[in-house]
This record gives structure tokens, C-alpha cells and sequence, in this order.
């Protein structure tokens, strides 16, 4: 039997298996295992790595990182295939069972939303036994030898086997999506509550094609977290627990956080991976209950200065108790934008902290909040490199025009937005080339937690130029030109674009 014919039936074995353990990951709500190994990668990458794939890879990181998972398995499978059509069918079976077994130990090691061990368990259980099963049908002793094929390889035999399993494997993957869980059906059981306290007619966006629209729409509000699955939690089962340095532990399910007080309030949230100019920031219309009400509630011990918030899988995130309690509109959020959380964004409660970065706040899939003192744990990203406490850094980004664009000589225009959340935009200044700085007109916003989108009128005059823009926030600090990486704790520097002018 030749080597391309082994491999291909390596191949499809391998396929078969991981197509079915996906139907079950489905199911299940458990970590298919491509996504278990993909998990721990994430997590025994270097902070210097997840900087980098954040930066450059942006949200197709994840997609690449199955794709790269899937072809080393591929590889190691077609080996294995090839082995197994030289007669090595011990040792072909033995490395489907050996990558099945991997599968299985990273499911029960890495992080995973699973409810239960059984969910969490048995998409690589049921990928492992296929795995095994598939690979030995593929290698197995022929049924009759012929003369013309006397090594011990029945074509026929060989191509019906690798065809049922092609087929078995296409019939999952289609069954995924037949029957598989889309989530919509666990969104649909909560309703919107109304909130309290409204946060008022909606700011109406700056007319300029090409600005950020005040408002960003859910579907392309940035995403950055640490998953491969995103978590489809049924708000039924949801419980937070809120415990720790408290006088009284609350146990509270989505009706009884909903039953409290609710605010609605426009928030612009940031990550501390967005490079100056970058597009990790978003600004969206959250409903949720004020964290300090709930910190009330169960009575706040005085030696607590933070907290430890998980996620349900088990991504934890520290955040200053003061940052909580001071006054801001700190909240566990129930909506965004009008519906019920988007899961990427944490269906079906998350926190949202004006002012800080998402990494030290912004917990999704928020189970467990305890109250606690930073002396005594260390967070997810706070193991990996970056700082303990990370507000905010004032920046404005120029969105229009874009980068190298061509234009015509004469009156133009800039616009963009700038953020200094909680103490809010006061001014943003343009400069041409090593001009003056201007200053740029301001949208009309009602509160300091959110962006402000500015535009700025200049006189285009023929060759290359360039726009440089800086805001200055409330407090009067205006925004550094010293460039620093996004690591330890958020870009800096001036975000600057290049225009030819004809
Ligand atoms: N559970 C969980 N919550 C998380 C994260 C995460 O990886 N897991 N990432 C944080 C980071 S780094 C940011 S910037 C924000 C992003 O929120 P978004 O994806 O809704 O834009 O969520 C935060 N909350
Ligand atoms: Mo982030």
C-alpha cells in the first residue's frame, strides 16, 4: 500500500474522531479536546507571546491557534497512518490512543466553562475511544489476500473503511450544526429589566464617514479573552458568590441581582493590549447593579483593599475595592446595548469598572467574587507580567483619514475619539506636521466614562503630511508623547497618520 494512501487513512481517522468529539464538546458544553490543549498553550504562554498574538493576531488568534493545533495533529496522524499501511498496526493504533490521551489529560487539567466533570470529560473520552476504534479499522489485516496485493492490502476494503469514516466524520460536523446548541434559547430567557436610573437620550454620533459611532454595536465590539469556547451559560444555573473579607456571604441567582437596583449608564471599555491607535476600545450602553451596593449588602471588612473576581472558567481578575466603592459606576452588567449580554461578552453577568483596564475589571462570566487583600493572591495576568493596578491612560486615536490615504487639496478633515475615562475629555488638540497645536471640536457628552469623538478642519496643501492628535482629560494632564509598550500596564505615545495630498 503506498504512503499517500496510509496517510490519508491517518488522516481521516484522526478527522473522524475530532468531528465527533466536537458534536459531543457541543452537547455538552465541555472543552472539545483541540480546545483544551489550545487553553493550557494559552496559559503557559509568556506574557511577552500573549502580548504579541493580542497585538498582530488580534481576535483571529484564536482561530489560528486551533488551525495550528489541528496540523500538528494532522501530521503526527498521518504518520501514524503511513505506519499503520506498513504493517506497524500496534503502533498506528497506539499513537491514535496516545493523541486521544492527550486530549483527555489537558481536558482535565486546563481551564474549561464545563458545569460538570462528566460535561468536561467526556467530549475527549468519546474522541479518544473514536480516535482508537477509526485508526484501527483504517490499519486493520485485510479480509482476503490476492495475488496482485500481497502485502497484506485490500484497496477495496481500505477505501470503504476511510469512506464510512469520511462520512461519519462529515455527518457530525453536520449534526453540530442541526442540532447543536446556538444559545439563543438561553439569551431569550432573560428579559432586559428596566433600569432605575437611565443614562438619557442617547449621544448622537458625529456625522464624519469613517468616525467611531459614539455607540459600538455588539457585533464589533472588540474581544479579547483567554478562551477557545466561549462559555453558553444558562442563566437558570448561574449563581454569583460573594465572599471573603465580608460580614455577611450572599449567594445571589440572576433574579435575585436583577430584583436590585439597576443603572444604565454609557461606559467605554479598554484593553491594555491596544497600541496607540489601536482598535481594542469600545463604548456600549451596559445595565447592570452597582457593584457598591451589593458590597454594602454584604458589609466590607476594614482590612480588605481588593478583589479576586473568577470567571466561570476559573480566569481570575483583581480589582481595587476603592475603585469599587468610591462613587464610580462600577456594575455587574446584565446588558449591553439593549440586549442581553452577547456570550463573547459574558452572558450572563460581567463586571464593567469605568476607568481600568478590562484585565484588572472586566471580568465575563463572572461566578465568584471575594473580597480580599492583594497581598494575598495574584491574578491571571498579574502572574503574566502585567501591573497589579492599571487605570486607564488618556489617548485619542485619529480614525479618519486613514493611514497613507490620498487626498485632495483644500479643506479637509480629521476626526476620531479620545478616552480618559473617569475623569473625562476636556480638549484634543490636532497638529499638521510640526505645526501648532490646534484645537479640535468636541462631540457634547454627558459623562466622563465614555469617549468623546472630536473633529478637526484644516487646509490640505499638496504633499505628504502629518496629523498628530493629543486630548488632555479633565484633571488638566495632557497625554504623553513618551511611547511605551503595551506591557506592563498600557500603551503611551501619540497617535499620528500620513496623508499625500494631490
Ligand atoms: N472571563 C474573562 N473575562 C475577561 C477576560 C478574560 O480573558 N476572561 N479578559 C479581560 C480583558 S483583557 C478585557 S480587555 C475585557 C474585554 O471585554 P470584551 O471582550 O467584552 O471587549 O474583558 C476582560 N474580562
Ligand atoms: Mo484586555
Amino acid at each position: 500500500m503506498n504512503r499517500a494512501l496510509g496517510a490519508l487513512g491517518g488522516v481521516v481517522a484522526a478527522g473522524a474522531a475530532l468531528a465527533v468529539g466536537y458534536l459531543v464538546a457541543d452537547l455538552t458544553g465541555g472543552p472539545w479536546p483541540v480546545d483544551a490543549v489550545g487553553v493550557q498553550v494559552i496559559d503557559w504562554a509568556p506574557g511577552s507571546v500573549k502580548d504579541w498574538a493580542v497585538r498582530t493576531l488580534g481576535t483571529a488568534d484564536r482561530p489560528l491557534l486551533r488551525v495550528g493545533i489541528c496540523t500538528a495533529l494532522v501530521i503526527v496522524a498521518a504518520i501514524a497512518g503511513i505506519l499503520g499501511a506498513r504493517g506497524h498496526r500496534r503502533f498506528a493504533v497506539g499513537i491514535a490512543g496516545g493523541l486521544g490521551l492527550v486530549g483527555l489529560v489537558f481536558a482535565i487539567t486546563s481551564r474549561s466553562a464545563a458545569g460538570s466533570t462528566s460535561d468536561r470529560l467526556l467530549p475527549a473520552i468519546i474522541t479518544l475511544i473514536v480516535a482508537v476504534l477509526a485508526m484501527a479499522l483504517v490499519v486493520r489485516q485485510p479480509r482476503h489476500r490476492t495475488a496482485e496485493q500481497p502485502e497484506g492490502f485490500d484497496r477495496r476494503q481500505f477505501l470503504l473503511t476511510v469512506g464510512a469514516l469520511a462520512v461519519a466524520g462529515a455527518g457530525s460536523a453536520g449534526a453540530t450544526r442541526l442540532v447543536g446548541t446556538s444559545g439563543d434559547e438561553l439569551r431569550a430567557r432573560i428579559r432586559v429589566p428596566a433600569p432605575q436610573s437611565s443614562a438619557g437620550p442617547l449621544q448622537p454620533s458625529l456625522n464624519v464617514p469613517g468616525i467611531s459611532p459614539f455607540t459600538t454595536p455588539n457585533a464589533k465590539f472588540y474581544r479579547v479573552d483567554t478562551l477557545l469556547q466561549v462559555p453558553k451559560i444558562d442563566p437558570r444555573d448561574w449563581e454569583l458568590r460573594i465572599h471573603g473579607l465580608v460580614d455577611k456571604e450572599l449567594r445571589l441567582s440572576f433574579d435575585d441581582l436583577v430584583r436590585r437596583r439597576l443603572i444604565e449608564r454609557d461606559i467605554t471599555l479598554t484593553c491594555v493590549s491596544n497600541e496607540v491607535g489601536g482598535p481594542y476600545v469600545g463604548n456600549a450602553r451596559w445595565i447592570g447593579v452597582p457593584i457598591a451596593d451589593i458590597l454594602r449588602e454584604a458589609g466590607v471588612r476594614q482590612d480588605a483593599d481588593a478583589v479576586k473576581s473568577t470567571s466561570v472558567d476559573g480566569l481570575t481578575i483583581g480589582t481595587p475595592l476603592a475603585a469599587l466603592t468610591d462613587g464610580r459606576d462600577a456594575i455587574f452588567a446584565v446588558a449591553m446595548n439593549g440586549e442581553p449580554l452577547p456570550f463573547a461578552h459574558g452572558f450572563p453577568v460581567r463586571m464593567v469598572v469605568p476607568g481600568l483596564y478590562g484585565y484588572v475589571s472586566a471580568t465575563k462570566w463572572i461566578m465568584d467574587f471575594e473580597v480580599t487583600r492583594f497581598r494575598d493572591f495574584s491574578a491571571y495576568w498579574t502572574d503574566r507580567g502585567w501591573s497589579v493596578e492599571a487605570p486607564i491612560k488618556t489617548s485619542a486615536r485619529i480614525d479618519v483619514p486613514t493611514g497613507f490615504a490620498n487626498l485632495k487639496a483644500g479643506p479637509a478633515v480629521a476626526a476620531g475619539v479620545a478616552w480618559a475615562q473617569h475623569r473625562g475629555i476636556a480638549k484634543v488638540e490636532v497638529r499638521v506636521d510640526d505645526g501648532p497645536w490646534q484645537e479640535a471640536r468636541l462631540a457634547p457628552v454627558a459623562g466622563i466614562d465614555t469617549w468623546r469623538q472630536w473633529t478637526f478642519r484644516w487646509n490640505a496643501t499638496p504633499g505628504t503630511h502629518k496629523l498628530t492628535v493629543r486630548a488632555i482629560d479633565a484633571t488638566g494632564t495632557v497625554q504623553t508623547d513618551r511611547q511605551a509598550p503595551p506591557r506592563p500596564n498600557g500603551s503611551s505615545g501619540l497617535h499620528n497618520t500620513v496623508v499625500m495630498v494631490e
